[in-house]
């Protein structure tokens, strides 16, 4: 089959689900918008799913409902905004939900992020469950479920739900929306069904996702975990040759849909003038000699992505290996994320002091190991700092997929560099043989890593590198919207 491009989804779309609206819901906008000055500016957020939704809301021109952060509800303009994005050059419509204040923290910062986030991520931290924190992740998910009606109605259509923020949606709008065929798409892992367990919605949850007619997940593995938490759970019946799940005469295809990025336009972008021009200032600006190696790594502020575990590999590195020090540099981009939520005030003070301690053990006045940039990079930088790079870094205690090692990939036109990856990243399986995997539980292990990955040969790394984007290329993020489609036309 021919490679999958922005085109061929449009044609796909065009043929295949023809006369139906294509609706995108997620909690975070693709496009934030800040008032600045009585002007309107746009950012695109550091999410992997908006990266991975973006290109394919582009392609069906469909519309996209998200809540509307820093929106006012004032009377007469109503809940809800709609505007054209990308901006500049709009493709397709953002419809804004407005979320009262306590509200969205509740179900965000509460549910979603200290109940769900932690729950499904093997990471050590206990979800905390509080009933009010519950009570407004129902609201919200009503919320969603009203807004979409009113566009949807009885109107044939194809409503795609992003993430763990709309576990209840799929059921609510299976009542309110008799036509569309619903597919949701749980972007982090599903745990092990006794995991599951300590959850006291756990029931409603299972029954909202299979509301659903398709149910994604990156890897076999969290769709078995999901298979068996709902065999453990509820009175379902679960066909393990069709991979589906019968509940209440209602069928949901449970299916494993790794997502990826847009190649072609990270390798073009990384190959711009722009980002030649960006990787000579960060030459001058951080001092990187033709005999610096560099390691890079760049995440969310989260506790999954092991920052202080990746910290702790570099010191060892150092440690184990000294006649790197005075000649290794590692640059971390570490944006700050879900800032109300306690658990990450912790994390960022940790890390914060972990860079100090590394930096203060084997830094001199010339020259300190880690540089720590804690906002967002932009990205024509960011590829600029992935073409720079020896190594790219992923030390994810447990992550769903990871993307940040797929735009590594794509951006290494010249076909050398080496992918360090945690072997708990749902990347690790596509990448099993040419990633350097690793544990991030294991400092020496990864002190060990770095030392391969900086003595690897040119041609070992082309070969690891070139079968990587090859891997990439073809499995890029048309092919998983276009595989997704394709299930979704057969509804119909
Ligand atoms: C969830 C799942 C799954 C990060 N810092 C900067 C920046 N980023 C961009 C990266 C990448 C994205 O943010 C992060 O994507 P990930 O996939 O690594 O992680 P999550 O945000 O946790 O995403 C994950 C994903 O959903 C998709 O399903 O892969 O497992 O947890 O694109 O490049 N981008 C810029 N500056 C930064 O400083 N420009």
């Amino acid at each position: 089959m021919a490679r999958e491009n922005a085109d061929t989804l449009r044609n796909l779309i065009r043929t295949r689900l023809r006369g139906h609206k294509f609706v995108t819901v997620s909690n975070r906008e693709p496009y934030v918008s800040e008032w600045r000055n009585g002007q309107r500016e746009w950012k695109r957020p550091a999410s992997g799913m908006v990266v991975a939704l973006d290109p394919v809301m582009r392609a069906t021109r469909g519309l996209w409902v998200a809540y509307g952060k820093g929106m006012v509800a004032a009377p007469g303009n109503g809940k809800s905004e709609f505007v054209d994005v990308p901006p500049g050059n709009p493709s397709y419509r953002l419809k804004r939900i407005w979320l009262p204040e306590e509200e969205e923290q509740n179900y965000y910062s509460g549910f979603s992020n200290s109940a769900l986030w932690p729950l499904c991520h093997i990471a050590y931290r206990l979800p905390i469950f509080h009933e009010k924190h519950w009570h407004a992740y129902q609201a919200v998910n009503e919320r969603f479920a009203q807004a979409v009606a009113e566009e949807v109605g009885d109107e044939p259509a194809f409503v795609f739900i992003q993430d763990y923020h709309f576990a209840l949606l799929p059921r609510l709008l299976r009542k309110r929306c008799p036509r569309a065929v619903i597919a949701h798409f749980w972007h982090i892992p599903w745990p092990d069904p006794e995991v599951f367990r300590v959850c006291p919605w756990k029931e409603e949850i299972l029954r909202g996702l299979l509301g659903s007619d398709l149910l994604g997940f990156h890897i076999r593995f969290h769709r078995n975990n999901f298979l068996d938490t709902v065999n453990q759970q509820i009175e379902a019946r679960i066909d393990r040759e069709r991979s589906a799940v019968v509940y209440r005469r209602h069928l949901t295809k449970v299916r494993a849909f790794p997502i990826s990025i847009d190649f072609d336009s990270v390798s073009s972008n990384a190959m711009s003038p722009e980002t030649e021009a960006r990787m000579n200032e960060l030459r001058q600006r951080y001092r990187l000699s033709d005999d610096v190696i560099l390691g890079v790594g760049a995440d969310r502020l989260d506790y999954t992505k092991g920052l202080p575990e990746r910290l702790a590999g570099i010191d060892r590195f150092l440690d184990r290996f000294p006649e790197y020090r005075g000649r290794f540099v590692f640059l971390q981009a570490g944006v700050p994320s879900r800032t109300s939520v306690a658990e990450y005030h912790r994390l960022n003070e940790e890390v914060n002091a972990a860079v100090r301690r590394v930096n203060e053990k084997y830094g001199t006045p010339e020259w300190q190991p880690v540089i720590f940039v804690r906002e967002h990079v932009p990205l024509a930088e960011l590829l600029a700092w992935y073409r720079l790079a020896r190594f790219v870094l992923v030390s994810s205690l447990h992550d769903g997929m990871n993307l940040v090692a797929k735009e590594f990939v794509a951006s290494r036109v010249d076909g050398v560099g080496v992918l360090l990856l945690s072997e708990f990243t749902g990347a690790a399986r596509e990448f099993r043989n040419d990633a350097l995997l690793i544990n991030p539980y294991a400092a020496d292990g990864m002190a060990e890593a770095i030392h391969r990955a900086v003595t690897m040969d040119c041609d070992e790394m082309r070969r690891r590198m070139g079968r990587m984007r090859e891997q990439v290329r073809e499995n890029n993020v048309y092919k998983w919207a276009a595989d997704i489609l394709r299930k979704l036309a057969k509804f119909v």
